[in-house]
């Protein structure tokens, strides 16, 4: 190309048509896009091809916003925040970015006046699901608001080349296919195939006289592969600051290929190469794992080892000294996921930087902050030490040298206690010896918090007990939140403009605490009418999306009373189906009774090898084929199992709820984010006191939320009575009545024993007091009832709700972080 012709090619006014935000400018890029991108003329383009042009057009916008990012932050010599999670669950881009570009409407005109649905354009999306549930969610959220709150950030994670499965119903069971989200290709992510690290595994460590004469320890792995940096640009609302999401990608070394070519071992290549690839190909399917998976160490310290060789990278790039390393980052361990870069950042340190070991471990612990997000002792994560040691033997030894400096600092201030040593030893003494690694994160950190309050008492009176009387001052809670752009505006733009309307402003959609002004007017019947209408037409919306995937109709009248979220015995959606069982016998025994016609949903995956989870799910269906086609029933309760529940569906759903499903065994859930997500749509809670449900409570009015069940301290005492849930089984006729029938074979077509497991476990063990919050569960539903059938108040209620929900703006959490942990201050970047 000659330099004329280049240059027509950047003149300022093509520049514009790749940037600029006017309606002509966006028309003729997204008509250069589907030709110069897709290749396709717009008559024969697929929806596909419409697709991928707008999300070019988009991309192109951010880009131009990034690369001011990027300056701004380097000149400012910002510190970054670099959040280390094995999950990003991001849901779609396109419409969240055309949110956060300020640039819906407009595009919505682009596309009339060039003749395109909109709508099918945003749906033609496919998601990329690389997380499992609340936590990789809240990764995602914690990315948009550290945009949106102007912290220099990057999100390091795993490019999965599968995420998590796609969930399909089949004869009412689970059935799991592979997701396969980049087979048509991903528009939003650049390939950097020159921000490539080498990352080993296996060998052996041994001593050696460096060149500058110092004795070190050098790690000689058996294996090497590389990670190669895949970027997505992450925008903020309403500002010109854009983050960086840099996922990595296993490849095999190009040498490998070579070398085995050479010696003839050509299958023993490709072979090799498909090892090395298998690291990132899928994401481990568990909420809250169980531990123990090599392939998952692998991946664990893939990523860890990838980001931090990059952030020395960048902090060399621009420093030149790594003395001033955590002035430069501060690292978030999302969970113990990412806990082993506490050793991997001091072996490149030590190992690779020739830097002193004091000075190594008061950079890496001053670097480091980690996150819990359960107390479940099955989710904690241990490894076999003889597993470490074939994989990672270099940091099996800087884990023994951190354990021996560290417990000899626990002898000091707790003197003859050994058995507290032994509690807080980052190894676990036993037959099978197993590193801990909640307990390397904790030592390893500057601050430790959990997720929501109780959960962060919990954590400091309970998990982290040891910890908290060594070092008080190291634990915090910062009360989870959720994004109000994806969560509110994206998915629910009749209630957002709505809010808007009665507000004046949109200015809550950048501080969410202004929803405040929204009481003023709960009282208005006016607003009280429209607030019913924009529920009921998000109710029709969802119902013809559920009549479409499931052949299930539901009434938009009926009360929709829903529980989405991961299928787990803690999370109890076995309690929901109880109830639904009692309401249809007590419809059986009186047909002519007065009741509330209710619509049951339920969504959520179940781990592919939890068989109760998934017993669970089969449970549900077969109840709904019952109740749904019973003729005394005649409609007033349907149940429907929603299929593939992710971010996507999850935008359908939220809306379209009236009451809220948070009904975990207290103590159990962590935090909970979609008890927000609803909440902040206008469904009422019905819930026990567990997570940030105690805060949702607190904020919206004991009066505006229906509260049941032990409370965690009932919980633990009544453990340690002992617990007997057959006795509640034999006195309480009902809940007799309710599991009978379930194993009487009548929502299984005569089938006595398919439903044992799972009714059996409930009357012997019962692990998470299903039956002993049943009676309570009962009465509070009964009260639900009553209030809806006063209509005004409800909706007077759930304005109030959606008033006082503020808090749970994940902007808020980042702030917190920025303030209270990271000690990060803002970078404006100009719009
Ligand atoms: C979780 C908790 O279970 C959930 O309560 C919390 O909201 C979420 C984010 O903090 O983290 N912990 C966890 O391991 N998973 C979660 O969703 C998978």
């Amino acid at each position: 190309m000659s330099t004329a012709q280049s240059t027509k090619l950047l003149s300022p006014n093509r520049e514009h048509t790749r940037t600029g935000m006017s309606k002509e400018a966006l028309k003729q890029a997204y008509i250069d896009n589907l030709f110069y991108i897709q290749g396709r003329f717009r008559e024969v383009a697929t929806s596909h091809d419409l697709y991928m042009a707008a999300a070019y057009t988009v991309r192109d916008r951010l880009l131009a916003r990034w690369v001011k990012s990027a300056q701004a932050f380097k000149v400012n010599r910002a510190r970054t925040v670099c959040y280390l999670s094995a999950e990003f669950l991001l849901g779609p881009h396109l419409a969240n970015n055309l949110v956060n570009l300020g640039i819906t409407k407009i595009s919505q005109e682009s596309a009339a006046e060039l003749e395109l649905d909109f709508a099918m354009i945003l749906e033609e999306e496919e998601e990329p699901g690389l997380g499992n549930g609340g936590l990789g969610r809240l990764a995602a959220c914690f990315m948009d608001s550290l945009a949106t709150q102007c912290i220099p950030a990057i999100g390091y994670g795993i490019r999965y080349e599968f995420g998590i499965f796609d969930q399909t119903i089949e004869n009412g069971w689970q059935v799991e296919r592979s997701d396969t989200w980049l087979r048509n290709g991903n528009p939003w992510e650049i390939p950097r195939p020159k921000i490539c690290f080498p990352i080993g595994f296996g060998g052996y460590t041994e001593q050696y006289r460096h060149a500058d004469g110092s004795l070190r320890h050098r790690w000689l792995p058996s294996l090497e592969i590389n990670g190669v940096a895949y970027d997505t640009p992450i925008l903020g609302y309403g500002v010109g600051n854009v983050n960086l999401l840099r996922l990595w990608k296993a490849e095999a070394p190009q040498s490998f290929d070579f070398q085995a070519f050479n010696v003839g071992d050509y299958y023993g290549a490709v072979h090799a190469k498909i090892e090395a690839e298998t690291i990132s190909k899928v994401l481990y399917p568990n909420d809250e794992p169980e531990v123990g998976k090599e392939l998952r160490l692998k991946q664990q310290f893939f990523f860890v080892s990838c980001s931090l060789q990059d952030m020395i990278r960048l902090h060399l790039n621009t420093v030149g000294s790594l003395d001033t390393f955590a002035n430069k980052f501060v690292a978030q361990l999302n969970d113990t996921h990412p806990a082993l870069a506490v050793a991997e950042l001091m072996r490149l340190f030590i190992d690779e930087h020739g830097m002193a070991w004091e000075q190594a471990w008061t950079i890496t612990r001053n670097t480091f902050c980690y996150t819990n997000h359960t107390l479940l002792p099955e989710a904690l994560e241990t490894w076999s030490v003889a597993l470490f040691e074939r994989l990672l033997p270099r940091h099996l030894e800087i884990i023994y040298l951190i354990n021996q400096d560290f417990l000899n600092q626990v002898r000091e201030k707790f003197p003859d206690d050994e058995t507290r040593v032994i509690r807080m030893s980052l190894i676990a003494e036993g037959e099978q010896r197993r590193v801990r690694m909640a307990n390397l994160a904790v030592v390893g950190s500057q601050a430790v918090n959990g997720v929501a309050a109780l959960h962060s008492e919990l954590v400091k009176t309970t998990l982290f007990n040891d910890f908290y009387d060594l070092w008080p001052e190291k634990f915090h809670n910062v009360t989870n939140g959720v994004s109000p752009r994806r969560f509110m505006v994206v998915s629910n733009p009749r209630l957002a403009d709505l809010i808007s309307h009665t507000c004046g402003h949109n200015d809550w959609i950048r501080d969410l605490s202004l929803l405040r002004h929204l009481e003023h007017h709960a009282d208005d019947v006016e607003l009280q009418q429209r607030w019913r209408e924009v529920k009921i037409a998000a109710k029709q919306d969802f119902a013809n999306w559920l009549q479409q995937q499931t052949g299930v109709v539901l009434d938009p009248q009926a009360m929709f009373d829903v529980q989405a979220k991961r299928l787990h015995e803690y999370k109890r959606q076995h309690l929901n189906i109880l109830h639904i069982i009692r309401l249809y016998q007590r419809i059986q025994q009186n047909p002519n009774q007065e009741i509330v016609s209710r619509a049951f949903i339920f969504g959520g995956k179940a781990a592919p090898g939890y068989y109760l989870a998934k017993l669970i799910i089969k449970l549900i269906n077969a109840v709904a084929e019952v109740v749904n086609h019973d003729p005394l029933v005649n409609g007033r309760i349907r149940v429907a199992f929603m299929p593939d529940f992710n971010v996507k569906n999850g935008q359908r759903l939220y809306p379209a709820a009236d009451l809220s499903e948070q009904i975990s065994l207290a103590g159990k859930e962590a935090s909970g984010t979609g008890n927000m997500k609803f909440s902040l749509n206008g469904a009422l809670t019905i819930g026990t006191l567990d997570g940030a449900n105690v805060e949702i409570r607190e904020e919206v009015g004991a009066e505006n939320f229906f509260l049941f069940g032990m409370t965690a301290a009932e919980v633990t005492a009544k453990q340690r009575e002992g617990y007997r849930p057959w006795e509640l089984y034999h006195a309480d006729p009902e809940l007799k009545a309710d599991i009978d029938l379930i194993n009487s074979g009548h929502f299984s077509r005569g089938d006595m024993v398919l439903f044992r497991p799972l009714t059996d476990h409930l009357i012997n063990h019962d692990p998470f007091m299903v039956l002993a919050d049943y009676r309570a569960y009962l009465e509070c539903q009964a009260q639900v009832s009553t209030a809806w059938s006063d209509a005004a108040n409800w909706d007077r209620m759930s304005i109030l709700n959606v008033a006082r929900m503020g808090k749970f703006s994940s902007d808020r959490a980042i702030v917190e972080y920025a303030k209270n942990i990271w000690n990060v201050p803002p970078v404006t970047v100009e719009r």
